[in-house]
């Protein structure tokens, strides 16, 4: 065991920083590149990492502190074998410069990474890269790139790549703004807009802020003039180079100042002097707001990268979350905290609340919900909905408002399969075990998965996941409310496995005894009502699914075979899906398939 002291690494031009959070604990297992605090600037947040594994032994710093680069922040015990990275575990305590070396890794992290050292540490991945640098923010926070990204320059990437070219001032001539070098970060997301067309732009003024996992940072207007038109939103995700906003009018001028930066050197310290200096501006802490997509700009939450990218992933709206942290910041216990006060019904975010009798609506610009004294026309009685009613409910209202909902009827003929299911449990009618259609249906629809894959995936921003698994959810009606239970891998089960474990999992759904792990993982689901009646029904996509698919009851239906009138018993389907991803055509194709499945079930194994 040896002891390693983590220090601040190079933050270029950026004298002090304030710790805002401590993200690690004595006693904690840290790894190489985890965040152990918070640090702030005017401009920024961001995250430094350790540069090493090992036990907190030690917080050298506590909240409020002023640090720099070079200031000690925890001292680790790490395993001297299983400090791979720099293979000196004590290099780190002898100071700050080799120390630096080696934290420096980390700090590119943050954004600060770029450090003149060579060593291979130092010239490491750097996700939110220079550009999110805090260092930024003490004169423009493109330029901020500066001594950082300069540095960088001189081991990799031409900082050069972020100016533009130098051109003369000119006038009426649109102007193209674009993302300045943010080093090797990819794909850092748009989660605030400060201007909007019309605005009169300074040169360094703020336009947008980006978000990385570890750093969130402002973007500058390279030029002067009228905004004319912003090529982005909030949620798209942006690179270097990437068009962001194009600006006119007879100010429009390009900022010299910002395009020609001095050669970069390894020890140039400003890339923007003489540049104009950037507008004090609050420091950007938004979240971005998948989740509140009507959410206005301004008075975003105030919580590092690290909490936003956190209550993202859970569907928190961070805005709903109220700060316990200094100065009111969110912090990861607070989300955590609030998730758990809305799964035990205490609390209510604002979308579920705009559904009930008595909430807005007026969020996405409709009525407000009608207020009416119901005892006036004759006597009620009031309930208080049950806790899985309140969370299906508002699972159902977001699937509901946020998926573009299309629902396509079809009918399968089942006249074989069903006297094939009814031979089937007379001969397994000891075993206890019923096979129902549902568990057909399940075998039918991962094969029309496996031919449609895009049926079995999600989309994640930008991107569509396609899951390579095949675990079905159905629909579940207890005394409580509806439940999803999940068959896992049905794929690799057969009718009769699945048969016994829908009947489990239907079990412990009545006796409400299921769990997280069996409610989850579903990549498609089916809603049978098969068991009770009707024809068709609009059954609604259970987020992040894109797809779900209804079943109502089968009935004897005189079907035409080319010369007569046959009886047949036919299943009606219904389809619903989400139209961001599938379209009608494919939809019509999946039902198509499923119904020839179902029609002459020795298809599955095709
Ligand atoms: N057509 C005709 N009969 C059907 C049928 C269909 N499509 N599907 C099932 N049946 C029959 C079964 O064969 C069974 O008949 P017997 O009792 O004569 O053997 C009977 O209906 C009852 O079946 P079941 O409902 O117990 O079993 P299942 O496997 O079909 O469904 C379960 C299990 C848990 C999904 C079901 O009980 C249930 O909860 N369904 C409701 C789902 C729901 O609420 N969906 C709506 C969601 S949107 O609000």
């Amino acid at each position: 065991m040896a002891s390693i002291e983590v220090k601040v690494p190079d933050i270029g031009d950026f004298d002090e920083v304030s710790v805002i959070e401590l993200l690690v604990k004595p006693g904690d297992t840290v790894k190489t590149e985890q965040s152990l605090v918070t640090v702030e600037s005017d401009k920024a947040s961001m995250e430094i990492p350790s540069s090493a594994a090992g036990v907190v032994k030690e917080l050298k710093v506590k909240l409020g502190d002023k640090v720099k680069e070079g200031s000690a922040l925890v001292v680790l015990e790490a395993d001297v074998a299983a400090e791979t990275e720099s293979g000196r575990p004590e290099a780190a305590s002898s100071g700050a410069g080799p120390d630096a070396s080696r934290a420096g890794s980390g700090s590119s992290r943050a954004g600060s990474g770029a450090s003149s050292d060579s060593s291979p540490a130092g010239s490491g991945a750097s996700p939110a890269g220079a550009g999110a640098s805090p260092a930024g923010a003490g004169s423009s926070p493109a330029g901020s790139t500066s001594s950082r990204a300069e540095a960088a320059s001189a081991r990799s990437e031409p900082a050069s790549a972020r100016a533009e070219p130098v051109e003369a001032p000119r006038t009426n001539a649109p102007i193209e703004i674009r993302v300045p070098d943010i080093g090797d970060v990819k794909d850092v997301a748009v989660i605030e807009l400060l201007v909007k067309p019309g605005d009169t732009i300074k040169p360094e003024q703020s336009l947008v802020t980006v978000e990385s996992d570890k750093a969130s940072m402002e973007i500058p207007s390279s030029a002067a003039g009228t905004l004319k038109e912003l090529k982005i939103k909030v949620g798209d995700k942006v690179n270097t180079g990437d068009l962001i906003a194009v600006l006119e009018g007879p100010g429009a001028v390009r900022a010299e100042s910002i395009e020609a930066p001095p050669a970069p050197t390894p020890t140039s310290t400003s890339a923007s002097a003489g540049g104009a200096k950037a507008p004090e501006r609050k420091l950007p802490t938004a979240a971005l707001p998948p989740h509140e997509p009507s959410a206005p700009a301004g008075n975003l939450p105030h919580a590092s990268p690290s909490v936003r990218k956190f209550a993202r992933e859970l569907g928190v709206p961070l805005d709903e979350v109220k700060g316990t942290g200094p100065k009111g910041r969110i912090t990861q216990e607070d989300v955590q905290a609030f998730t758990q006060a809305v799964m035990k019904g205490e609390a209510s975010t604002r979308a579920a609340t705009s559904g009930k009798a008595g909430g807005g609506g007026e969020a996405l610009g409709l009525l407000p919900w009608p207020k009416v004294d119901f005892a006036k026309f004759g006597p009620v009685e009031r309930q208080d909905l049950g806790r899985i009613r309140k969370i299906s409910g508002a699972n159902l209202h977001r699937n509901w408002v946020m998926i573009p909902h299309v629902t396509n009827h079809d009918d399968a003929d089942i006249t074989e399969l069903e006297a094939f299911r009814v031979q089937l449990n007379k001969e397994n009618e000891k075993s206890g075990i019923k096979v129902t259609m549902l568990a057909f249906l399940i075998k039918a629809s991962v094969a029309a998965l496996k031919k449609f894959p895009q049926f079995n995936a999600s989309l994640d921003g930008e991107q569509l996941v396609l899951k390579q698994y095949y675990h079905v959810g159905f629909a579940a009606d207890t005394p409580n409310g509806l439940v999803v239970p999940v068959v896992k891998d049905a794929d690799k089960k057969g009718i009769l496995q699945i048969s016994q474990e829908m009947s489990d999992l239907a079990g412990k759904a009545r006796e409400g005894k299921l769990g997280p792990a069996d409610m989850s993982g579903a990549g498609f689901t089916i809603s049978s009502l098969g068991g009770i009646g009707g024809r068709y029904f609009t059954p609604i996509i259970n987020a992040p699914e894109v797809a779900i698919l209804g079943v109502c009851k089968s009935q004897t239906q005189p079907v035409w075979d080319g010369k007569q009138f046959q009886p047949r018993l036919m299943l009606p389907l219904s389809l619903s899906w989400d139209h961001r991803v599938i379209d009608g055509a494919a939809a019509a194709r999946f039902n198509a398939y499923l119904g020839a499945i179902l029609a002459d079930f020795r298809r599955v194994l095709l």
